[in-house]
């Protein structure tokens, strides 16, 4: 059976990669397992069917043979452990791979995801303007220290991981932002991870359910 994943019906960014589903289908292309994927509105997402796979009610899903998850990092995770291609054989590689999965997700996002609340959720907040730049170096902070780890390497830990994939999808978040030009072989790690056939495929799907129709 194909896995089902769910995204929005109607993406608030118009479907240029930014919604967490992009994160699943590009592994899911990764890997070469094709999947189905079933739209859901804002409003369904928080009516009893989608709660009862989502408690937060919130996309993506994923569903398979039994199994129902959510949470990228999960799937991501569970895709990885059950196809070749994203996780290293070796168990060394394999825990460190997995290390750069909670590190995107606990280390590098958190920051990042406040920037959206600084500037967006609370931007009209009377402190909003003094607290940005307190948001922007602590993003900093983590950037320089990731920048100093990934050096001129391709990748985080030898081959490209799903480490590797959770990582460039959470740094690709900041583009608009600038910060990422502040650290060239981060901005190039990004680009890298962005030219990969699977992560084309994968933005395109999404693409494709916002375009409007001609
Ligand atoms: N921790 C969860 C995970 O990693 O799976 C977080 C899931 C999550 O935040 N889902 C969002 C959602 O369902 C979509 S991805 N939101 C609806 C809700 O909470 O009611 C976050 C997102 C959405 C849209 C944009 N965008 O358009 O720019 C960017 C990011």
């Amino acid at each position: 059976m194909k896995p089902t994943i769910t995204a929005f019906e109607c993406s608030p960014d118009g479907g240029k990669g930014l919604a967490r589903d992009t994160r699943v289908r590009w592994a899911l292309e990764e890997v070469g397992q094709p999947y189905d994927v079933r739209l859901v509105s804002f409003a369904a997402m928080k009516e009893d069917p989608h709660l009862a796979l989502h408690p937060f009610g919130q996309i993506p899903t994923y569903e398979e043979d039994g199994i129902a998850i959510f949470e990228t990092g999960a799937i991501v995770l569970h895709i990885a452990e059950t196809r070749a291609g994203l996780l290293p054989g070796d168990a060394g590689a394999r825990a460190r791979a997995i290390t750069w999965i909670f590190a995107a997700l606990n280390t590098i996002e958190p920051p990042i995801l406040d920037l959206t609340v600084a500037r967006i959720v609370e931007g009209n907040r009377p402190w909003a303007t003094a607290r940005l730049p307190l948001v922007l170096d602590r993003i900093r902070t983590r950037l320089a220290q990731l920048s100093v780890r990934l050096g001129g390497a391709e990748w985080l830990d030898g081959a490209f991981s799903a480490g590797d994939l959770l990582m460039v999808s959470v740094l690709l978040r900041l583009r608009m932002s600038g910060l990422l030009d502040e650290y060239p072989n981060l901005a190039a790690y990004v680009a890298h991870g962005e030219a990969r056939p699977a992560y084309r495929r994968a933005f395109e799907a999404q693409l494709a359910i916002n375009a409007p129709a001609p």
